[in-house]
C-alpha cells in the first residue's frame, strides 16, 4: 500500500493528494479480492429492475442480477486468477474451450463462465413490455425455421416447460441466419459448442419463482412481453455479420 501510495503521489499534483489516498485505498482493498478486479465484470442493468414490470417483478430482477449473475462473475473470476492466458480470453472464446480449460477448474469455469455469458445475453434481450414485435429479417427467419411468432412461442415454452430442474432455453443463430431451438441444462450455453445465440429464456426457479412459485408455463407464457425485439433485431444482424460475441 505504501508503494503505490508513494508512486500516486509521485505522479499526483497537490490537488489530487486527497483523491490519492481514497485511490490507493481502493486499490489494496481490490487486490486482496481478485475476483473484484476482474478480468470479467458485472454490467449494470440496462434498465430499472422495476421496468419489466408486471410479468417479471423488480425484486426478482434486483436479486437475479445483484445477487446470482454477480456470484457467477465473482467465481469466474477466482477460478481464473493467475491463469492469465485463461482469464484473457473472450468469454465466448473461453467457453468455446472448456476441454483446454485445466480439470481442476474445468467444471467451476463451465457453470459460472456459462452463467456471466447467459445472463449478460439476457439483460439485454428483455425490455419493458408494450415494445413493437419482430419485424424485418428476423420475422422472415422466425416465418421461415419455426412458421410463425406462435409456433416459435409454442415449441419454446415447451422446451421450456420439460427442463428438468434448471437450464436454458435458447434460439441460436447461424452465419446464413438460420434459427433454432436449443435447450440447455444448468447454465450450458451453445456458445461451448462454439454457436451464437440469439435469444434465450432463464428457467431456473430463481428467475421466477417469487412471482410464479411452481407455475413455470405462466412463467414462459408471460415472459414474452419483455421480449425486446429491437434487441433482438440487433443480434440476429450481428450474427450475420460474424460480430455477435455472447
Ligand atoms: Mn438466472
Amino acid at each position: 500500500m505504501m508503494i503505490e501510495r508513494r508512486t500516486f503521489l509521485m505522479t499526483a499534483g497537490a490537488a489530487t493528494a486527497v483523491a490519492a489516498g481514497l485511490g490507493s485505498f481502493a486499490l489494496t482493498a481490490s487486490a486482496t479480492d481478485p475476483a473484484a478486479e476482474g478480468p470479467f465484470k458485472l454490467a449494470p442493468l440496462p434498465y430499472d429492475p422495476a421496468a419489466l414490470e408486471p410479468h417479471v417483478d423488480a425484486t426478482t430482477m434486483g436479486i437475479h442480477h445483484g445477487k446470482h449473475h454477480a456470484a457467477y462473475v465473482k467465481n469466474l473470476n477466482a477460478a481464473l486468477a493467475g491463469k492469465a492466458e485463461l482469464a484473457n480470453l473472450p468469454l465466448e472464446t473461453l467457453l468455446s474451450k472448456l476441454n483446454d480449460v485445466p480439470e481442476a477448474i474445468r467444471t467451476t469455469v463451465r457453470n459460472n463462465g456459462g452463467g456471466h455469458a447467459n445472463h449478460t445475453m439476457f439483460w439485454q434481450i428483455m425490455g419493458a413490455p408494450g415494445g413493437p414485435g419482430p419485424g424485418g429479417d428476423i420475422a422472415a427467419a422466425i416465418e421461415r425455421d419455426f412458421g410463425g411468432l406462435e409456433k416459435l412461442q409454442e415449441t419454446f415454452n415447451a422446451a421450456g416447460g420439460k427442463v428438468f430442474g434448471s437450464g436454458w432455453v435458447f434460439v441460436t443463430v447461424d452465419k446464413a441466419g438460420k434459427l433454432a431451438l436449443e435447450p440447455r441444462p444448468n447454465q450450458d450455453t451453445p456458445l461451448m459448442d462454439g454457436k451464437r445465440v440469439l435469444f434465450g429464456n432463464d428457467v431456473w426457479e430463481h428467475a421466477y419463482y417469487l412471482k410464479y412459485q411452481n407455475k413455470r408455463a405462466d412463467y414462459l407464457k408471460a415472459w414474452w412481453n419483455v421480449a425486446n425485439w429491437k434487441a433482438i433485431a440487433d443480434r440476429y444482424a450481428a450474427a450475420k455479420a460474424g460480430t455477435l460475441t455472447i
